[in-house]
């Protein structure tokens, strides 16, 4: 018979490691689509991204299935939702990834794209289907429900200023530039905070607010990619701070698909807790250079790397600058 506490034990242990071996994966992702950042090319960077990344995952000792990935099995034949992933000998793990985060931002060579995952375990990631989210996020620190996604743009400005004891000149609320966010960005502007736009990218986006006095940003606000939202969750589970968001599933062909993944409720509204229910894993590479990583430096016969890397039950973040040699030679990019 197996003794409860030593498997519980070994189990913890494992995941430890696994907070290292995650890293492999987005840097292996990164340099790949780094390889053809600045190329105009969304669709080679993007499957070059997810190629590394499979195959690395597939070296990891978990038995993964991807629940957020690179779409249905039909439309993304790699990465696709409910594909399994990892070598079997490990934990049961749900895997949330985004090989390529910002694929125009690569195509452009502009800053901010990034290689993400998220780890945990099996059954604890909400099944998003790809479509859009509203979202809201703060740091840490702040009482529960200061800001609402119901409310006004305006009241959550006032609220959070209020709460941070500053001006609301003094907040700024991170959006991405669409045209959708028109009323949102009138909103804060009216509140007197200010805005900052952002044109992808908006992982990177929602983590900026767990870290105000370094990112400048107090507020994430307005709509986005459901995926990159279960992925901003798992960081923050990590990091401190709240979010909510609704699946914008404003057509019947999206809450009948949202209905065979497990959504019954299609106005729903999520937390953090709601996204990510148990302990989780987030590691994200830069490929090209933003505000929260640098991208990937070729460097002679030297590829340098640098990733963020947290584990929620401890709330450790790890910067992990890598100085990677000879990769070709072990045919491992
Ligand atoms: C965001 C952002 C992504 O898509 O989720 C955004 O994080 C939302 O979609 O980097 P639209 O571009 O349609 O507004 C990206 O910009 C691209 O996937």
């Amino acid at each position: 018979m197996t003794n409860p506490s030593i498997t519980v034990q070994s189990d913890l242990v494992l995941e430890r490691i696994l907070s290292i071996e995650i890293v492999r994966v987005t840097e292996r992702a990164a340099v790949s689509a780094a390889r053809l950042r600045g190329h105009g090319r969304e669709k080679d960077s993007d499957q070059a991204a997810v190629d590394a990344m499979r195959r690395e995952l597939n070296k990891l000792p978990i038995d993964g299935t991807v629940v957020i990935g690179e779409g249905e099995l039909d439309e993304a034949p790699m990465l696709y939702i409910g594909e399994k992933v990892g070598n079997k000998h490990g934990p049961r793990v749900d895997i949330a990834v985004d090989p390529l985060e910002g694929t125009t931002l690569c195509a452009k060579n502009m800053p901010g794209a990034i290689a993400t995952l998220a780890m945990a375990e099996a059954g604890t990631l909400l099944h998003a289907p790809d479509v859009y989210m509203e979202k809201i996020a703060i740091g840490p620190g702040y009482p529960k429900g200061v800001v609402d996604l119901d409310a006004p743009a305006e009241e959550n400005i006032l609220n959070l200023a209020k709460a941070k004891g500053v001006r609301p000149q003094e907040i700024t609320a991170l959006l991405l530039d669409r045209p959708r966010h028109a009323d949102l960005i009138a909103g804060v502007r009216k509140a007197g905070g200010s805005v900052a736009l952002i044109s992808d990218g908006d992982v990177a986006g929602v983590i900026h607010t767990a870290d105000p006095e370094h990112s400048g940003i107090d507020i994430y606000l307005g709509t986005g990619g459901a995926p990159e939202g279960v992925l901003a969750a798992a960081a923050l589970r990590c990091i401190g701070g709240q979010m909510q968001c609704r699946l914008v599933l404003d057509t019947e062909e999206r809450r009948e698909r949202s209905l065979k993944m497990g959504i019954k409720d299609a106005r729903k509204r999520y937390e953090i807790e709601d996204m990510v229910r148990g302990d989780c894993l987030f590691a994200a590479t830069g490929v090209t250079t933003g505000a929260m990583l640098k991208g990937v430096r070729f460097r002679g016969d030297i590829i340098e790397t640098e990733t963020v890397v947290m584990r929620s039950i401890t709330g450790t973040v790890r910067w992990i600058r890598a100085e990677h040699r000879q990769l070709e030679k072990f045919h491992l990019d």
